[in-house]
């Protein structure tokens, strides 16, 4: 029996061989910055010029990415079980837009989005792909010096929660991919899904903190191990 509705979670590693690096792998992120400095909001408050900085360069990283095969595969399966009358669900800790640049549809962003940018007088989100500096001025609201990175850093609380969990209840397989399992509450999203019963898989180049807590794994490399999962569950070899 091929699940109906599949809850997929990504983390860096689906983008890493986009080359937009992870963050706990050898040279990643956080070992080159300290993400209490530049991805906490004390670390914001504390020094918006370095924290603007550091997603300048990201974003700026992120204009000269391109999706991967892992990107353009979770579309296909996407395609295929909305096709067939089921539904992925498509919910990544990354704030890349490459799972948008493959064809997915519907992404959930708990974490934000490089490319948009936040108001915190007006509250306004907007599409932003140029540098931001602490005194940009809002395009809704027109004040200056309130424009920050629309990016859920550590110390806030993620986006969408409260959708994530709705369909974490109604999950009849949940699949984590490229992700180390150490940031919570993304950690805790598997077992959430096993208390609602669906069949859990982690798709990653090594185990993740959380290994033990999935059902099934495929280790590879994003771009070879992601394609050859949904090959397998479209031609409808992953019967439970
Ligand atoms: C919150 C910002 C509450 C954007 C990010 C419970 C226990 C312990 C701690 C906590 C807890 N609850 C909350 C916390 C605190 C904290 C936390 O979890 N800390 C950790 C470090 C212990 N969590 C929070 O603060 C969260 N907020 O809980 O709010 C609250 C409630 C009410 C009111 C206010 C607040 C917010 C967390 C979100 C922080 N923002 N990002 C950005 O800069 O990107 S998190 C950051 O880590 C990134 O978003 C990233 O996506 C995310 C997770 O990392 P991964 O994606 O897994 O990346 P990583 O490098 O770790 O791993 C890569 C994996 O890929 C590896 O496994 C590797 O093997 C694999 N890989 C590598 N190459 C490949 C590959 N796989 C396949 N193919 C390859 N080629």
């Amino acid at each position: 029996m091929l699940p109906e509705r599949i809850f997929i979670l990504t983390g860096a590693g689906t983008s890493a061989e986009s080359g937009l690096g992870t963050f706990r792998d050898e040279g990643g992120l956080w070992t080159q910055a300290n993400l209490e400095d530049v991805a906490s909001i004390d670390g914001y408050h504390r020094d918006p010029e370095l924290v603007l900085d550091f997603y300048n360069m990201r974003r700026k990283n992120l204009a000269g990415a391109a999706p991967n095969a892992a990107h353009f595969a979770l579309a296909a399966l996407q395609d295929a079980w909305k096709a067939q009358g089921g539904a992925v669900f498509l919910c990544t800790q990354n704030v890349d837009d490459l799972h948008e640049r493959a064809g997915a549809a519907d992404v959930v962003h708990m974490h934000g989005e490089l490319t948009k940018a936040r108001c915190e007088s007006c509250e306004a989100v907007f599409a932003w792909v140029e540098d931001l500096t602490v005194s940009t001025r809002c395009p809704a609201c027109g004040v200056s010096g309130f424009v920050r990175p629309h990016i859920g850093w550590f110390g806030e609380m993620p986006f969408e929660m409260e959708r994530i969990y709705e369909e974490l209840a109604l999950a009849d397989m949940f699949v984590a991919i490229g992700t180390s399992g150490a940031v919570y509450p993304a950690a805790g999203f598997v077992t959430a899904a096993r208390q609602a019963g669906a069949r859990t898989l982690e798709i990653n180049l090594a185990p993740s903190d959380t290994a033990d807590a999935f059902d099934d794994a495929r280790y590879g490399p994003a771009t070879q191990a992601v394609p050859a999962w949904v090959e397998a569950m479209i031609a409808g070899e992953e019967e439970d």
